[in-house]
């Protein structure tokens, strides 16, 4: 039973960990939200983008909005005037589809120049954090802290067996998501 229990929890877990290595959801300026006093440059450098993550602009709706720009040079300058899209409902999703950068600033006036914009680089989701990319190195990293939890030596061969059984399918788990 106990074992049982144990098997379900690192499934629960692989899982649960699958789910944020699939898709995360990055809100743009953490606590704080899409505001000018937001150190909107630490923030983005504190963060990992991958394909297929969201960024989520929070704010007033009113009070900002949020303009995508073309360019580098566009971000640089404020240039709103070369917006490829632009929100403001206050709570707007995006996307990130591909690798790349892509130019955010607000489009009220006078915020972007307050430092009121975000560049966000995404990177390709293929190389997931996970310390074990390849199935037959996952089983010893999964292994060594449910085996020595085990309380009877006798019991650790055939938990062995159900660990190298977990690894298998915790493997595929990750390759599916
Ligand atoms: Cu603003």
């Amino acid at each position: 039973m106990e074992r049982m229990r144990r098997v379900f929890l690192v499934l629960l877990l692989g899982a649960l960990f699958c789910k944020e290595v699939s898709a995360a959801q990055h809100v743009v300026g953490g606590s704080q939200g899409w505001v000018e006093s937001a150190d909107l440059n630490s923030w983005a450098s504190g963060e990992t983008f991958k394909v297929g993550d969201q960024v989520v602009f929070k704010y007033s709706s009113g009070l900002h909005s949020v303009v995508e720009l073309a360019s580098e040079s566009a971000y640089k300058n404020c240039d709103l005037g070369t917006s490829v899209n632009s929100m403001n409902t206050g709570n707007d999703v995006v996307k990130l589809v591909k690798p790349g950068t892509r130019y955010f600033a607000c489009g009220t006036l006078g915020h972007c120049g307050q430092g009121m914009k975000v560049k966000i680089t995404t990177v390709s989701s293929s190389a997931p954090p996970s310390p074990s990319p390849s199935s037959s190195s996952s089983t010893p990293s999964t292994s060594p802290k449910p085996a020595s939890t085990s309380g009877a030596s006798s019991s650790i061969t055939p938990f062995a067996y159900i660990v190298a059984l977990l690894g298998t399918s915790l493997a595929y788990v990750f390759r599916v998501c």
